[in-house]
């Protein structure tokens, strides 16, 4: 992990973004791509895995469990996969950093282990709500205690003899739906998991890559235990939440022309899309075709007039982790924007409707945070100082408010940028934005 967390963005306005960009490889897939090549049988060959904090902490939790993984190196990794049962007791615990979608999707795929493990992280993971895999868990037969009011660290323990379940979420989470099927992997019998609405769908993708049957009946799929993972090659595509950032920062400068190359466009992820081009962004997609099973395209993106919308609720899941991006856009738009049914960003790597909410005040903007979104009127940003509070989502969010703000943004507690998007301030300086560190 960085030890930067005071590291600060200084971002100038009146650029443009121009040019061509290809950000960072997606981490939902590069987490999954190391927990399947780890008990996959065979060598599994991944390009273009993030090097970010998350999916390290990911790679790194395997190689305590005595999995040999080659790289990264330039996006190349190899995981020497040990079969279904061929994980070892690590010598110590798992620190996850940051990262939920490693403690949620490991702690399914290590409550039938014959080992006992415990999961850590940091203090925003260490606050986050894990109860949603334990209560469904415990059900299966699992053995796993948290602290006082659900939180980690996670103490698995060994010998729970897994069954089983047909679950239905509470709430639309693809981390939950993971956690269950990788557990199923070790259950007796069928465990079947049905959505509220449609979630990131990788993790079903990918057990058909490897090879393990999986049935999807509408909104509920099943698998049985007992199978096994064939290695194979992945290729990670650029990740859409990362390219978000910049979807949004050339939709608001005006005179920008920017092509983002080779994104991953799972129509589970593109919730960014549709919401931008219900607001009037001038996006469009070129050349798409499909690279390990993952629909890819270049998205290219103009400068445009926002308007104010009322985001329709079906998108939310799809644009989970796009919010505070879309929040920026919605100040720059004319007229209200208003957003509902998305409590789950009260729970993420901060309280994002909060500490948007906060920021766009402190930027002049007229904002009303309600229970599960807000309001946001579209006006004029003002210069300001404001803090991500440790969330890379924020941060990179309002370094693109700088375009269209009256003077220089100053943003506090960036270092955990390098959790999802490893040289964000060299790759946005090099499309135009005015952003230096310190
Ligand atoms: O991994 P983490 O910290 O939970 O990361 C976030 C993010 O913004 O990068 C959420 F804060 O992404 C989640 C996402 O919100 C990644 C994810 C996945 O890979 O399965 C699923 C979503 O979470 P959830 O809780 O809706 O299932």
């Amino acid at each position: 992990m960085s030890g930067q967390t005071q590291l600060v963005f200084t971002v100038t306005p009146g650029s443009r973004l121009q040019g061509q960009i290809q950000v960072p490889g997606d981490k939902s897939i590069s987490h999954r791509s190391v927990m399947f090549g780890a008990l996959a049988e065979g060598t599994t060959e991944i390009s273009g895995f993030l090097q970010g904090d998350d999916s390290l902490a990911t790679l790194q939790a395997f190689r305590a469990m005595g999995v040999q993984i080659d790289g990264p190196e330039q996006g190349r990794v190899s995981v020497h996969g040990v079969g279904m049962h061929g994980l070892q007791a690590p010598s110590g615990e798992l620190d996850l950093g940051n990262s939920g979608t490693s403690m949620r999707l490991l702690s399914g795929l290590l409550a039938g282990q014959a080992f006992d493990v415990t999961l850590t992280g940091d203090a925003s993971l260490s606050g986050r709500p894990m109860q949603r895999v334990l209560n469904p868990l415990a059900q299966m037969g699992a053995d796993i205690h948290s602290d006082e009011g659900g939180t980690a660290p996670l103490r698995i323990k060994s010998g729970a003899a897994l069954k089983g379940i047909d679950y239905t979420l509470p709430m639309a989470s693809a981390q939950v739906k993971s956690c269950l099927l990788l557990a199923g992997m070790y259950a007796e019998g069928e465990t079947c998991v049905t959505e509220p609405a449609p979630t990131r769908d990788h993790t079903e993708r990918m057990l058909q890559g490897f090879g393990y049957s999986i049935e999807r009946h509408g909104a509920k799929v099943c698998l049985r235990g007992g199978g096994s993972l064939k290695a194979c090659q992945i290729e990670v595509p650029a990740d859409i939440s990362s390219a978000a950032f910049f979807l949004v920062g050339a939709s608001i400068a005006p005179g920008s022309e920017l092509t983002l190359q080779g994104v991953g466009i799972n129509p589970t992820r593109i919730g960014i899309i549709d919401i931008l081009r219900l607001m009037g962004a001038d996006i469009q997609l070129e050349n798409e075709r499909e690279t390990g099973g993952e629909p890819v395209a270049d998205i290219k993106v103009r400068s445009a007039r926002l308007s104010g919308i009322h985001i329709p609720e079906h998108l939310v899941p799809l644009a989970i982790d796009e919010f505070p991006a879309i929040f920026i856009a919605a100040a720059c738009a004319e007229g209200e924007t208003v957003l509902t049914g998305a409590e789950e960003l009260r729970v993420k790597e901060s309280d994002r409707i909060q500490v948007m909410a906060d920021g766009l005040q402190t930027l002049g903007i007229d904002v009303r945070p309600t229970a599960d979104g807000i309001v946001i009127q579209g006006g004029t940003l003002q210069s300001g100082q404001v803090n991500s509070h440790g969330d890379h989502r924020i941060a990179m969010s309002f370094a693109m408010a700088a375009l269209r703000a009256a003077g220089p943004i100053e943003i506090q507690d960036c270092a955990n940028v390098n959790t999802s998007f490893p040289g964000f301030t060299e790759l946005a300086a090099g499309a135009g934005l005015g952003i230096s560190q310190a």
